[in-house]
């Protein structure tokens, strides 16, 4: 029995924390693309002696070019949730503890042959290449961010699924004694997330290995997260060793914690509130400012077919 405490993103009052409106002042100060002002934090930079770190700078892949500004750097890298390392969004030094080389990640489940991988040998077999993507996290905040890595569907054909598989369910690292966060016994680690096989070969799901033009940082979830923009940001589960799949649909770690406020599915969808607070509207990091959130976050082109016929379903929670 899962005891019930209070999880910093989820509640309402921080959706305006001082740390937020420093962020954001410093954002409109810096105006449109300066990051001057926010000179003041460290650099947390990826680590120089990455062994891909000659695949970066990734070509652009102009199919996702965005009219919205990028989130700087600076104010990205600073502002994370990774509950691992803590229950708030200042976790960018500690994250810094994880190491991310050797890293492995194992492919198994429903598959033609369970295989085990290294990361620099995945990262090699793959075409990587640079696409902006919106962030909307459940919490109403949103980024803008230039990913890089690979489609997800790459991974799955690596990977030959059976025809039985119907999802993919993912896994993050457990080590608790580098990431603290993980000897609060009341949460179910390690932190899992699931797709269904249609979605993690949908043209939008996106395997991220890099940001801003090189390896990814650590506290972005390195050396390899889940980019699926269409959804919540708590479907973009970090720093994976595990892809596993399944004909039963995986229970996602919110899921588990607090089943009524965080489903399965978790669409964006603006008309469906979070039983706490509004959906309507979300603030762009970028610039501080609240504009309105679209259903899908924007990518229902791609994907609202997947979902033809299920609307039995809690498809936007
Ligand atoms: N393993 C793990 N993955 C995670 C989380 C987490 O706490 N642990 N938080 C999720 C949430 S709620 C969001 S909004 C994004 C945040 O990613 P960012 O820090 O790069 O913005 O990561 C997601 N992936
Ligand atoms: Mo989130």
């Amino acid at each position: 029995m899962l005891i019930r405490t209070p999880r910093g993103w989820e509640l309402p009052e921080r959706l305006a924390t001082p740390e937020d409106i420093f962020l954001n002042r410093r954002a409109l100060l810096a105006g449109a693309g300066s990051i001057a002002a926010v000179g003041a934090m460290p650099e947390l930079a990826f680590a120089a002696d990455d062994p891909t770190a000659d695949l970066y700078p990734a070509k652009r892949n102009p199919a996702f070019k965005l009219a919205r500004q990028i989130t700087p750097e600076k104010i990205n890298s600073h502002y994370n949730n990774f509950y691992e390392f803590g229950s708030h969004k200042k976790i960018s030094e500690k994250a810094q503890a994880l190491e991310v080389r050797p890293w492995e990640v194992k492919i198994d489940g429903e598959v033609e042959k369970p295989f085990t991988i290294g990361i620099d040998d995945l990262i090699r077999k793959m075409a990587l290449e640079e696409r902006l993507y919106r962030h909307r996290c459940v919490e109403a905040w949103s980024m803008t961010i230039p990913w890089s890595g690979f489609p997800m569907q790459d991974l799955v054909a690596l990977a030959k699924p059976l025809s039985s598989a119907k999802y993919v369910r993912m896994e993050t690292f457990h080590n608790p004694k580098v990431a603290t966060g993980q000897k609060a016994a009341w949460y179910p680690w390690p932190y899992v997330e699931g797709l269904t096989i249609a979605e993690a070969t949908n043209e939008l799901a996106f395997l991220v290995t890099g940001a801003y033009g090189k390896p990814m940082a650590k506290q972005f979830g390195a050396p390899l997260r889940l980019a699926v923009p269409w959804k919540y940001g708590f479907k973009h589960i970090k720093s994976i060793v595990r892809f596993s799949f399944t004909s039963e649909r995986p229970k996602s770690f919110w899921e588990a914690v607090q089943a009524r406020e965080y489903g399965f599915w978790a669409n964006v969808n603006p008309a469906v509130d979070h039983p706490r607070w509004s959906q309507a509207t979300e603030r762009d990091l970028a610039t501080g400012v609240r504009i309105p959130t679209k259903l899908y976050n924007g990518y229902g082109a791609q994907v609202a077919h997947m979902y033809k016929g299920m609307e039995g379903e809690k498809l936007f929670m």
